[in-house]
């Protein structure tokens, strides 16, 4: 028995040392149950199979390994070797990321297609000089208006205490004369149940992935802009991998991309009827927001070409040339 035993752990050690397997972490900021992390886990399920086991990557669901807004550094640093990460968030340090937040550009799952691959270019260009490899990106659901009472007029808005998820959403508040908190989703409903904040902009896959109708009653459908969760990788971790591996995860990183796009446009309509169906007056906006909201938009879309200059152009008229 000893020496069956002891045999087994030599050949077992003998496999392991003769591979060159490699384990990375992925954090990621959103619940496990909602679409991105479960599609992020048949990305890493997909890499070990392709990769011969060489490549294993384990999630790290709900900002549990890291906070969303340390993903990105922990990844350039090597702390984790691959993240997810809703890139808009880090405006502050290049406008470029927040492309796919500018109100009203990109307002369908067809057109938010369009931008992502407008963007590309630039986008692996600003990510690279960060030492960071452009994986891919899945969009959300279009933005809307979630408030804890009926919202007919602008001034109905004003005052309001803000969710902001980014420095976009909290622009949008300001000028619309709310007032802005960001707070990560994975403390939402926290500040929502505290008073801290009742109102925000987002999909309704967020406010399902919160249950946000226990604290707030109204949703309108704006369909603002479709933001994107984009999953990067540590240049040096990538670079580092047998060309094969890179090759497997590059390929179903495209899977990725072209799935979870799928799966959040197949997802988007029942989220809604989620939401209506746990007691939430779900519509459109009144003319006077929208009107509103039009005219904020044109303000944030001036300003966000204004200080990426020549990259943000090029996003928009690669985009508009499609
Ligand atoms: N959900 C994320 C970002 C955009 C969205 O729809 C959030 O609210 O944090």
């Amino acid at each position: 028995m000893k020496t069956k035993l002891s045999a087994a752990v030599a050949a077992s050690t003998l496999i392991c040392g003769a591979a060159t397997a490699e384990t990375w972490d992925m954090p990621m900021a959103y619940p496990a149950s909602n679409y991105h992390t479960e599609n992020a886990q048949e990305f890493a399920d997909a890499v070990k199979a392709c990769s011969g086991g060489e490549l294993e990557i384990v999630i790290h669901a709900g900002g549990s390994l890291f906070k969303g807004g340390e993903i990105k550094r922990a990844v350039q640093l090597g702390e984790a070797q691959i993240g997810e990460r809703l890139l808009s968030a880090h405006a502050n340090e290049n406008a470029v990321f927040a492309y796919d937040s500018v109100p009203f550009l990109a307002t369908s799952f067809e057109a938010s297609d369009t931008l992502r691959d407008a963007a590309a270019p630039t986008l692996s260009g600003v990510l690279a000089d960060q030492n960071l490899t452009l994986l891919y990106s899945v969009p959300w659901p279009p933005q809307g208006l979630y408030f804890s009472k009926p919202v007919a007029s602008p001034d109905d808005m004003k005052g309001v205490k803000f969710r902001a998820y980014n420095a976009i959403t909290a622009r949008v508040a300001e000028l619309a004369g709310m007032v802005p908190t960001q707070i990560e989703a994975a403390d939402l409903k926290q500040a929502l149940a505290t008073g801290v904040v009742s109102s925000m902009i987002s999909s309704g896959s967020t406010g399902v992935d919160e249950s946000v109708w226990e604290d707030m009653t109204n949703f309108y459908d704006v369909k603002a802009w479709l933001p994107r969760n984009t999953v990067f990788v540590n240049k040096d971790a990538f670079d580092g991998l047998p060309e094969n591996v890179q090759t497997c995860v590059t390929d179903e990183a495209q899977k990725a991309q072209t799935r979870g796009t799928e799966k959040a446009a197949s997802l988007a309509g029942g989220f809604i009827d989620t939401l209506a169906g746990n007691g939430m007056t779900v519509g459109a906006p009144t003319e006077a927001v929208s009107a509103k909201l039009v005219e904020i938009g044109g303000v944030m879309t001036a300003e966000w070409l204004e200080t990426t200059g020549d990259q943000g152009k090029a996003i928009v008229d690669a985009y508009k040339a499609e």
